[in-house]
């Protein structure tokens, strides 16, 4: 049917260069380490490979400050290499997505150079700028109270040259894009063509529903009365420019191209602001990554990423089921993500991470991941069950700036409100190796041998340990029961059963708090999956037995079991209730 383009099917794999591979003994990852790993992709079934910033860039933010939007980092190699791996990829029949960060540049780019050098610069409105306002003690402050991404300073930034701010949504060295300004957008149309004639398969959207923001750019309502500034907020995403200005992109560049788009769309709108991004008829995008199912186990206010330990399930699922429902009743399309490198590993998170336990929650979590409707995205070391940092790591071996920034913040927080030069901090440990995005940037894990077959040199962040474990992939691409095994299956019989991708999605059983369960019907093929999942977490953390008591009006009387997480479940159709051992996932067909 002519709904079921190649990309809905497809399985997009993430790669956070610095830590993938480094062929040689730089530390960090190359582009000539991910070509040595191409067969790697291919044989666990991967049709897209989406590269996170490999541009030229101070670092600041691992790439996502870019100073020149046509070269390759030095650290990551150069556009011959680059073009060497899209031969790879495309002779396999694979394809390759570039990360797309044009809300903001770095400091560092001829741009913000040229934009912040004189007010009259041919270039300054190609940011954000605006004068001083003066409190009523003549003291100079910010043009309004808008916070930073990260940490809990101000969103602008003085500039003496001029005397006038800019504004930054991240970092002071991100100074935002002015979208409004024409010059600007062609100049980032003009850079899309050039990677896409170059022969790029299209790109992720670095957080593009940010791109306009509130007209005047009014203070934000005060949330925390206790703090100097304060989130940017609902005024500043998803705004109807935003829209106006993709589907601009879309006719001038993207239309020209078979090519591939994703944006990043943080937020908490409902679904229904989200689903104009991929509904076909706006031409715009394929599809938006949401955020609304990373929140779960944070704890609001407070510390900026407080970990919320008892989370319940039944929320959880009410945001999956509303955003699987929800956005085909839109005519939208969905992309699931479980784990990228913002975040922490989801086993850690909605599982159990204890070393007898983890092969089979990482196997249970990709029999859920695979059977949401949309676009499949794994990240890598998804596939090897990869978790959080070890409990006993310090704060030393955190590489990521909003790590650091948010501790820092809270500590001076803390040392304000309390009076005390060394306030307790002991707790903001445990929110990061829970909450943290260097949870998701450890380096993969090759091999056995040192330093995980990663570098011959000092790699750039400390290494889980447990690649010596058999966490490697050496070790469990030759192992037919092993985590990696079971996605490479998975990721198959996803393909192979349509209902996973296009089915109607029926959720069952919403109040459990033990087990998730679902439906999965397309009634063009006329298949129809029953899935169960047993994610209870017991009084310790480390699961439990549980019973799936099914509708009485579900016909079950032809099931046959399909695949599940556990050998040898005795079981192969359903009669009666259905028991699931702690951590068991079954896909039925009815
Ligand atoms: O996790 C988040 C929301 O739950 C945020 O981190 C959000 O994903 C992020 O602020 C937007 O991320 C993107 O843009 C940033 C960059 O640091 C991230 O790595 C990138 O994914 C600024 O470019």
């Amino acid at each position: 049917p002519a709904d079921r383009a190649w990309w809905k099917s497809a399985t997009v794999y993430q790669v956070y260069p610095a830590s993938f591979c480094d062929h040689a003994a730089s530390g960090y990852g190359t582009l000539l380490g991910i070509l040595s790993k191409v067969d790697y992709l291919q044989s666990l079934g991967v049709d897209i490979v989406w590269l996170s910033p490999i541009y030229e860039s101070p670092q600041e933010d691992m790439g996502y400050d870019i100073s020149d939007y046509r070269k390759i980092d030095k650290r990551y190699g150069s556009l011959e290499d680059w073009a060497k791996l899209l031969e790879a990829l495309h002779e396999r029949g694979m394809k390759l997505v570039m990360d797309l960060v044009v809300n903001h540049t770095s400091d560092q780019h001829v741009w913000f150079k040229e934009s912040r050098s004189s007010r009259d610069n041919p270039k300054r409105d190609w940011y954000i700028w605006r004068p001083a306002r003066y409190n009523e003690k003549n003291e100079r402050i910010p043009p309004n109270n808008w916070k930073g991404t990260f940490g809990q300073e101000s969103a602008w930034e003085y500039d003496e040259t001029t005397d006038e701010y800019y504004l930054h949504l991240f970092l002071t060295e991100q100074p935002d894009l002015n979208w409004e300004n024409p010059e600007v957008r062609t100049a980032i149309y003009d850079m899309m063509h050039w990677w896409l004639k170059k022969g790029a398969d299209g790109f992720r959207m670095d957080v593009i529903n940010f791109i306009a923001k509130a007209p005047g750019l009014p203070d934000a309502p005060v949330v925390q009365p206790d703090r100097e500034y304060q989130g940017f907020g609902s005024m500043s995403i998803n705004r109807p420019e935003v829209h106006e200005w993709l589907k601009e992109m879309n006719r001038e560049v993207l239309s020209h191209y078979d090519c591939f788009a994703v944006g990043e769309c943080p937020g908490d709108e409902a679904v229904a602001a989200y689903a104009p991004y991929s509904v076909r008829e706006n031409e715009e995008l394929q599809m938006v990554f949401h955020f609304h199912h990373q929140s779960f186990d944070r704890a609001a206010g407070g510390f900026a990423r407080a970990h919320k330990p008892d989370w319940k399930l039944s929320d959880l699922k009410k945001i999956f089921n509303t955003w699987q429902v929800e956005m085909a009743q839109e005519s939208g399309w969905n992309s699931n993500y479980l784990e990228n490198h913002d975040q922490p590993r989801i086993v850690s998170r909605m599982a159990s991470d204890h070393p007898e336990d983890r092969a089979r929650c990482a196997k249970l979590l990709a029999l859920f991941h695979c059977s949401l409707g949309g676009t499949i995205y794994v990240y890598q070391g998804q596939e090897l069950g990869m978790i959080n940092v070890p409990r006993d790591w310090d704060i030393s071996e955190y590489k990521d700036i909003e790590t650091i920034r948010n501790f820092q913040a809270e500590v001076r927080y803390r040392q304000k409100k309390t009076g005390q030069d060394n306030p307790d901090i002991s707790d903001l440990l445990e929110h990061n190796r829970m909450t943290a995005r260097d949870n998701g940037r450890t380096p993969m894990q090759w091999d056995s041998s040192l330093h995980a077959g990663f570098t011959k040199g000092e790699p750039w962040m400390r290494i889980h340990d447990d690649y010596r474990e058999g966490w490697n992939a050496a070790a469990q691409t030759k192992d037919s029961e092993s985590v990696w095994s079971f996605w490479q299956k998975t990721l198959c019989f996803r393909k192979s059963h349509e209902a996973m991708i296009y089915g109607d999605f029926v959720p069952l059983d919403e109040a459990n708090e033990d087990t998730y369960s679902y439906i999965r019907e397309d009634r063009q093929i006329g298949e129809k999956l029953l899935i169960v999942l047993n994610l209870a977490r017991g009084d310790n953390g480390r699961g439990a037995r549980s019973v799936v008591v099914l509708p009485r009006d579900l016909n079950v009387s032809d099931s046959k079991l399909l695949i599940s997480n556990i050998d040898g479940t005795e079981s192969q159709r359903i009669v009666g209730d259905i028991e699931l051992a702690p951590w068991e996932g079954r896909i039925y067909a009815l």
